[in-house]
């Protein structure tokens, strides 16, 4: 770490009530985001966070989202028997009594509480892990249907607009700023040949078909924290993208991410495929704890949430690897293309199991009356 960030991880450790001395800060976890450190202060342990100003513009209407979001879903835990201190992330305020710090150059940070005996999976281990979020994102959605979605901030404009997210796919083509572009041709025209499905949803969306919900938008199986002991799903985390949206895309998110046995960025192809039983045993998990909060006109839609999230998700990969990787982390070069192409891999391999998919969405939708 940089000597400037280092003095700047400094103030922030000074700056929160952590009911103990900071014993210093440990870089922590996977996530492709924001920085994320480990701070032990003895008595309890703490996820300190500097949120990355590259994708979030707004980071005080942010934590604005994620304080109101959370007291809510506190409240509603808490109301239906659960333990809000496991089940939801809570906000730990400075020693000014604020939600947030700013540091000298800008950064900004927070905190929450480490979520003990917890464990986040990078890949869905197992069917039951799968289903464990599934139930976890399900829950997200059932627990936040009466939330009102207009009060939210949109963290990320257009974040899930995958009409938007093609133009500026197109826009890093065109302007190839690295000369990268020859080298991903068939990347380049796999997307173009599938313009007409980026309007699939919102044009559903447009026709009034699809309602707008409170969504999370992020919903990797690596969002979730899993009890170590029984598997199940403790806590959703990863707040920062939570706004109205489609609960078509936080169905399809996990699928593209956890339905298959690679990791995101597996540069051997062949070792990523997507997994029609791993999608059913998703569906069933996702829908039975969403339980009557979803339309019917929502499931029948759930494949294009799959294959539009998997789609749209190499398409970003895609327009960070030709701009320079300024967007999402990577460790390796070439690491944001090979994770675009195992999503086109992922999006053929939909394709071909199309009709399947759709059937077992059709599972879920209640049977007419009469
Ligand atoms: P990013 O947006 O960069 O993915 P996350 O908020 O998902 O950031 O956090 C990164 C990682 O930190 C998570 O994948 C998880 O391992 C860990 N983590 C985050 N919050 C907590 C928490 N409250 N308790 C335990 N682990 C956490
Ligand atoms: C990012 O922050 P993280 O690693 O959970 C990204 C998601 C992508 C994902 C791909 C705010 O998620 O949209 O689907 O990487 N988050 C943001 O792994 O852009
Ligand atoms: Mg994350």
């Amino acid at each position: 770490m940089a000597q400037q960030a280092e003095h700047t991880l400094s103030q922030a450790l000074a700056a929160f009530d952590f009911g103990g001395p900071a014993q210093g800060a440990l870089r922590f976890g996977e996530g492709h985001i924001n920085d994320t450190f480990l701070v032990d202060a003895g008595k309890g342990r703490f996820i300190l966070q500097r949120l990355s100003t590259a994708a979030f513009k707004e980071p005080d209407k942010l934590t604005r989202n994620v304080v109101n979001i959370t007291d809510y879903l506190a409240r509603e835990i808490a109301r239906q028997g659960g333990d809000p201190s496991r089940e939801t992330l809570r906000v730990v305020r400075t020693r000014r009594g604020e939600d947030s710090f700013t540091d000298s150059d800008g950064g900004v940070w927070r905190v929450f509480p480490f979520v003990e005996g917890t464990v986040c999976y990078q890949a869905a281990e197992t069917p039951a892990l799968f289903a464990a979020s599934g139930r976890a994102f399900g829950r997200f959605q059932r627990l936040l249907r009466d939330f009102p979605a207009h009060t939210l901030f949109e963290t990320i404009p257009r974040f899930h607009d995958t009409e938007d997210r093609l133009r500026k796919f197109k826009e890093a083509v065109a302007a190839d700023p690295l000369g990268r572009a020859k080298d991903c041709q068939a990347d380049i025209g796999f997307v173009l040949a599938r313009e007409g499905d980026c309007s699939a949803a919102l044009q559903a969306q447009r026709d009034g078909m699809l309602p707008l919900r409170v969504t999370h938008n992020d919903t990797k199986l690596n969002n979730v924290l899993m009890d170590e002991r029984t598997g199940e799903a403790v806590c959703v985390i990863d707040l920062d993208t939570v706004m109205p949206g489609l609960s078509i895309n936080d169905f399809g998110d996990s699928i593209r991410f956890g339905a298959n046995h690679s990791a995101e960025d597996e540069p051997d192809l062949s070792k990523v495929n997507f997994d029609l039983d791993l999608y059913a045993v998703y569906t069933a998990a996702f829908l039975g704890a969403a339980g009557d909060a979803l339309t019917e006109a929502e499931i029948r839609y759930l494949p294009w949430g799959a294959k539009l999230m998997t789609l749209e998700c190499g398409m970003r990969f895609l327009t960070d690897h030709l701009e320079g990787d300024g967007y999402f982390h990577i460790s390796r070069p070439g690491q944001n293309l090979d994770r675009a192409r195992t999503q086109f891999k992922l999006v053929s391999d939909m394709e071909a199991q199309w009709e399947q998919m759709n059937a077992i969405a059709a599972r879920y939708i209640p049977a007419k009356p009469g």
